[in-house]
């Protein structure tokens, strides 16, 4: 072979070694193999009611209005949403004397502000934000556990991811002639999913 042939001898061949890498025919006889898989979780429903803050006055003097403030927090992902309902444990809306039954604070004959030096005392509960509560706004009686409670929420979609926050304030105005006493009274909260 002489020298021009080599030359064109070697070219062929590289180019034949090209052509191979470029059309990566597999071999009649290559194997191959795989699986799937499914990544999968499930989420269940959810209702969950958090209290913070809380209904204690602490100590409070006669011829006074207070306020004790408290947050109801509600994470729920129930697609339909959910209802907050607020109402006495029983059928006695009285703050009663822990040291005595006789001494009593009924709740509001009816939605009222909260006033200072009156005859007689009462409690109550407002709902929501706006004044929050304060002294001078509406608070409501506080409904037996056979009354219509009082509805804080009622809602069709999942809660915010925090929850849904809704201030609930409790109001006293003590009369110049109450007893001293601890008075208690227990309320309930229910939530419940549409
Ligand atoms: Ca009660």
């Amino acid at each position: 072979m002489n020298k021009l042939n080599k030359v064109l001898a070697v070219a062929s061949v590289t180019t034949m070694a090209f052509v191979g890498m470029a059309v990566a025919v597999p071999a009649a006889n290559a194997a191959t193999d795989f699986k799937t898989d499914t990544v999968s979780l499930t989420i269940g429903e959810t209702l969950m009611l958090t209290l913070t803050g809380t209904g204690d006055f602490g100590t409070v003097s006669v011829a006074s209005a207070n306020t004790a403030a408290q947050n109801a927090n509600v994470k729920s992902n129930f697609v339909g949403g959910y209802v907050l309902i607020l109402n006495d444990q029983d059928t006695d809306t009285d703050l009663v004397g822990t040291t005595s039954s006789s001494n009593t604070i009924p709740t509001l004959a009816s939605a009222s502000t909260l006033l200072p030096n009156q005859s007689t005392s009462a409690w109550g509960v407002y709902v929501g934000t706006g004044t929050t509560g304060a002294a001078g706004s509406t608070f409501q009686p506080m409904p037996s556990s056979a009354g219509t409670p009082i509805q804080i929420a009622s809602t069709s979609a999942i809660s915010a991811a925090a929850g849904d926050n809704y201030p609930v304030t409790y109001g006293a105005q003590i009369s110049g002639s109450q007893a001293p006493d601890i008075y208690e009274d227990i309320v309930v909260y229910t939530l419940t999913s549409n």
